[in-house]
Order: C-alpha cells, then sequence, then structure tokens
C-alpha cells in the first residue's frame, strides 16, 4: 500500500492511507522495544490521529518481520524507571496505554512477530488484533523484574479470564498465534504476507460505518470495566452529543442575548 510518512522520527514510522493512520515502533535490532523517547514519539502521534480529520483508525505495528514490540528496552532500565535521555527515569507506556484506551477512534493491533511483555499489554490494549502466524505472546516481568497490574492485569483477565490470566503471569510462558486465537487474545490469525492486506481492509469496513456511532460504543464498552474514569469520559461523550442540539445552543444564546432561555419549544423523547 502507498503509505503517506506523516512525520519523521528517530523510533517509529508515522504513514498514512485511505483514512489509515499506521504507527510503527522502529527499532528492530531491538525486537521493537521501547525507550522513553519511542513512547514519547508514539504518544505524540497518537495525539495526532485524534485530531486529524482525515484519520478514522489507528494500526499499531512493528517494524520487520520478527516482533511487534518485545516490551521496555532493558539497556535503559535504571532505578525507578526506563532511563530517557534526559536521565530521567521513567513508565510513559502507561501514559500511552491510556491515551489508546481513550482514542474516540478504533486502535487495531498489527502483531506482525513476538509481542513480548510491555509489547504484550499494548496489543491487549487496542480495540482488536490481528496476528501473523507467527506471532508469539507473552509475559515475561516477573521474569526480568517488573509487571504491569494495571491493564496489563485486570483487562488481559477480563478478555481471557482470570484463570488464564494468571496463568500467563505465574508462569511467563509464550503462546502462538492459534493459542492466542483460541483463548480470545486476538481477533484473527493470517499467513505474515497476507497481515497487512487483511488489517487495511478490517479498516475498510470499519470506515463504511457511523465514526460517532463506533466512538460512543468504544467508550460505552470502556465505561464498564473503568469505572468513574471511564464514566467521566462516556459523560464527556454525552455532554459532545448534547452541543449538537438546538436545545444547548440556546442556553448559549439566550445568555449572551441577555433574555430568558426558552427551552420548552425543542422535542422531548419518551
Ligand atoms: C522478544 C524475544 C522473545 C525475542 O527472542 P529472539 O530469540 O527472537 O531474539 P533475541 O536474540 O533475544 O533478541 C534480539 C536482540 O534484541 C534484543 C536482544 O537483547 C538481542 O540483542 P543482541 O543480543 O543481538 O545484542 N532485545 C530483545 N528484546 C529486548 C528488550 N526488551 N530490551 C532490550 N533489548 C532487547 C526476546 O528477545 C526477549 O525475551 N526479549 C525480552 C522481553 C522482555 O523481557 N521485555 C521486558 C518485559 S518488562 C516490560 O516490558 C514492562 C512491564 O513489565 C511493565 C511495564 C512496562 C514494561
Amino acid at each position: 500500500f502507498p503509505w503517506e510518512t506523516i512525520k519523521e522520527y528517530s523510533d517509529i514510522k508515522f504513514e498514512y492511507f485511505e483514512g489509515i493512520g499506521k504507527i510503527t515502533i522502529n527499532r528492530p535490532r531491538y525486537r521493537n522495544a521501547f525507550r522513553p523517547e519511542t513512547v514519547m514519539q508514539m504518544i505524540e502521534a497518537v495525539d495526532y490521529c485524534r485530531y486529524s480529520n482525515k484519520i478514522n483508525v489507528v494500526v499499531l505495528t512493528g517494524e520487520g518481520d520478527k516482533a511487534f514490540c518485545s516490551g521496555g528496552d532493558q539497556n535503559v532500565k535504571g532505578i525507578g524507571g526506563y532511563v530517557g535521555e534526559d536521565g530521567v527515569p521513567r513508565l510513559n507506556v502507561l501514559d500511552l496505554q491510556k491515551k489508546i484506551r481513550s482514542l474516540p477512534k478504533p486502535v487495531i493491533a498489527m502483531v506482525n512477530g513476538y509481542a513480548i511483555g510491555g509489547g504484550h499489554v499494548l496489543h491487549v490494549v487496542c480495540d482488536l488484533s490481528i496476528a501473523s502466524e507467527n506471532a508469539i505472546f507473552g509475559q515475561t516481568g516477573p521474569r526480568v523484574g517488573s509487571f504491569d497490574a494495571g491493564f496489563g492485569a485486570s483487562y488481559l483477565a477480563r478478555i481471557v479470564g482470570q484463570k488464564k490470566a494468571r496463568e500467563i503471569w505465574f508462569l511467563c510462558r509464550q503462546y502462538n498465534a492459534q493459542q492466542a486465537l483460541e483463548m480470545g487474545l486476538v481477533n484473527a490469525v493470517v499467513p505474515l504476507e497476507k497481515l497487512e492486506e487483511e488489517v487495511v481492509q478490517w479498516c475498510r469496513e470499519i470506515q463504511q460505518l457511523s465514526p460517532l456511532a463506533l466512538r460512543m460504543i468504544k467508550v460505552g464498552l470502556n465505561a464498564e470495566l473503568d469505572g468513574q474514569a471511564g464514566i467521566q469520559e462516556l459523560a464527556g461523550n454525552a455532554t459532545l452529543l448534547y452541543y449538537l442540539t438546538e436545545e444547548a445552543q440556546e442556553g448559549k444564546n439566550a445568555f449572551l442575548e441577555k433574555r430568558k432561555p426558552n427551552f420548552q419549544k425543542y422535542p422531548k423523547f419518551p
């Protein structure tokens, strides 16, 4: 597909084609492990996708045919987090997870190889996951001195069930694409050479549908799981819809025209 570069970065590729924003972790030397700069660039790209009117769906993937993402770059793991070029230790991938989850557009993980550790959690937080036959899934935290007890635990358990989630974390095994499909961890598995074609096809189908309806469904599916923060996001979307009505405009207009508002002229729905 003729992807056009949206912006050049050191650690990621950020491209556009037919309403799709594609973010590719571009560190194949390290199986696409992320360092703080990688995550900062991904957050910037996700924000761009949020504000772009041209982008309807986002695809997250990794460069090459070996890895989607192998998690945090162990070379820069210091005391207190992953250390950036500025010397500050941080775990900013958690901010990226939240950005993906609250992006009001579908996000598809195109899992083209290893999805391990924090890289596994990244595909978990995407709305859909489409994997190539060579994809391998797993958590390694307890083996390398880490864990993700946030979305990487509770949302994973919502997807695969409590027993399976505990197995994934307590044994740190690796699972192949077929096993991932059987446990509901991915939506489809295709040969690697067909992966991008399949993902673009899913994106095309999604783009036949109402963006606002998809946005409301995403936020509704999240709200059930995300407690007060989830309800806040659902409420924000309800407010957006309300602001689109004439009834809401009347309130503002009356204030600006220094008159009493007349809300009674608008229809009331049963
Ligand atoms: C991903 C995996 C299973 C691939 O294995 P293989 O055999 O295909 O490749 P290899 O030879 O292990 O890796 C190739 C090169 O990439 C580097 C390796 O060190 C190796 O470098 P050289 O020996 O050629 O110099 N590499 C791979 N992953 C890396 C990483 N994460 N950081 C730095 N360099 C990496 C295999 O490579 C593997 O198991 N990787 C480590 C996976 C891992 O444990 N990730 C961190 C989990 S913790 C985490 O991500 C996390 C969290 O738990 C909570 C919050 C946020 C993050």
